[in-house]
């Protein structure tokens, strides 16, 4: 089944043609319209009429997560406040987060987009789906609920969390498809067994899309085997607009429609374009976003690229199931966070020093993140109530910023590792 046939099946020259006009037109709109692509193309000695094909896109400078970040709140958006009709904010790299904006059209093309992937993995009228993405200033949740809706399934908006009620509902109203990071539904499913509720045989469950985290293949077959369900792959980035892309019935590759995005995958060090197949980092132009542009954007996944034309009938590229990442960025439970996050964080608070680990592991099925920290020497008290006292407060302070719970652990002053050159201050056990 296909939302919109007549694009999804778009003759493959008919595909490249649309997508170099769209280029060209958000090349020079940027060029005439933006200070910041007009001065970074400047810079780079690229005008818009060297691009006269989609290979020369490769002469485009690129646009990096830091450019959000240096730019805060607003300043590389190309809409009015009057156009724009939505923000949401995701976690930048010095614990600045990046805001990102949506016209009134930039919505439209984000739910468009996930009807395709929703119709793709079989989700229409008659289905019932749970939305188990947070809701609220991540994406993953609002930008699911409209997707769903606009296919006709009915939505159970539950958002993340108090997960025994979830499976109530999942039952109550014969819930049969789910959105959620993959380890939340593993999680989802050990609760269930702890209720005595078998999610296979007790739900009408049959169909997820999951993402926002790196899930391996194993992961998906232990989802599709031991609880019955059928797990899509569905991936995006906030400053794309959110999850936008999924992978069909055929579970091979992740479609990324090309009349919205252009897609390349680059050797992260030489920043040169790898041929089909080879891994490397993605980068992405979404060609028609109004609120936040985005030109050869170095997304920092790792993945490979594939034109051919799928066995379901799309015409459009497909990327491999994403392998981490080429940065240092951390995904837990969804939530994206960098060590620089918690560096930042952490020199706000006088009573602890800069020296941090960061330990990662996986209780059940979801991700515990640990933060050990020194205290200060002036700070360090033998008093378990004031060393209580400070726990909580570093904790507290860590949760605000990175939006997500951490364990803190107080060390004493000059008593964890110290590094010599780059600081390896992350121990992730998630993959042992
Ligand atoms: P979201 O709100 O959807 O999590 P973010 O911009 O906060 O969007 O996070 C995007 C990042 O999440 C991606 O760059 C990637 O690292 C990770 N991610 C999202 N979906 C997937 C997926 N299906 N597989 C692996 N990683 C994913
Ligand atoms: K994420
Ligand atoms: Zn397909």
């Amino acid at each position: 089944m296909k939302w919109d046939p007549r694009i999804e099946e778009m003759p493959v020259e008919q595909l490249a043609e649309l997508q170099y006009k769209r280029m060209k037109t958000l090349v020079y709109r940027l060029y005439s319209f933006s200070d910041f692509y007009h001065k970074r193309m400047k810079e780079h000695n690229v005008h818009p009429d060297d691009i006269r094909s989609l290979d020369d896109v490769k002469k485009l400078p690129f646009m990096y997560k830091s450019d959000l970040r240096d730019n805060y709140p607003d300043k590389i958006f190309t809409a009015s406040q009057d156009e724009l009709v939505r923000y949401h904010v995701s976690s930048g790299t010095t614990g600045k987060p990046t805001v990102v904006g949506y016209t009134q059209n930039d919505l439209e093309i984000w739910t468009t987009s996930l009807a395709r992937a929703l119709t793709g993995c079989g989700i229409g009228r008659g289905d019932v789906m749970q939305v188990s993405y947070g809701y609220g200033l991540f994406t993953g949740g609002l930008g699911l609920h409209y997707g769903a809706e606009r296919v006709g399934a009915t939505v159970v908006p539950t958002s993340v969390g108090n997960t025994e009620r979830q499976i109530e509902l999942m039952q109550d109203l014969r819930v049969t498809a789910i959105a959620s990071t993959p380890s939340y539904l593993v999680h989802i499913g050990e609760v269930a067994d702890k209720m005595g509720v078998s999610i296979d045989k007790d739900t009408d469950l049959r169909t997820a899309v999951l993402g926002a985290e790196p899930w391996s293949v194993q992961m998906k077959k232990y989802i599709q085997d031991k609880m019955g369900i059928t797990a899509h792959n569905i991936f995006g980035t906030s400053e794309m607009s959110g999850p936008m892309f999924c992978d069909c019935a055929e579970q091979n590759g992740i479609h990324i429609w090309g009349d919205i995005a252009y897609t390349e995958v680059i050797d992260p060090e030489t920043g040169e374009n790898l041929p089909e197949g080879e891994k490397g980092e993605l980068v992405m132009t979404i060609l028609q976003k109004e609120a936040l542009p985005m030109i050869r954007y170095r997304v920092g996944d790792i993945t490979s690229m594939n034109t051919e034309v799928c066995a379901c009938g799309r015409t459009h590229p497909r990327i491999d199931r994403l392998q981490g990442r080429v940065d240092d960025m951390l995904i837990i439970r969804g939530i994206n966070v960098f060590p620089s996050q918690v560096e930042h964080a952490l020199l706000g608070i006088p009573e602890v020093s800069g020296h941090f680990m960061i330990i990662v592991d996986r209780k059940g099925a979801l991700d515990e993140m640990l933060v050990q920290v020194e205290m200060n020497p002036e700070a360090f008290s033998d008093k378990v109530e004031d060393i209580n006292e400070i726990r909580r407060n570093v904790s507290h302070v860590l949760r605000n910023s990175l939006n997500v719970s951490v364990g803190v652990e107080l060390a004493a002053p000059g008593s964890l590792p110290r590094f010599e050159g780059k600081a390896k201050r992350v121990i992730d056990r998630r993959m042992n």
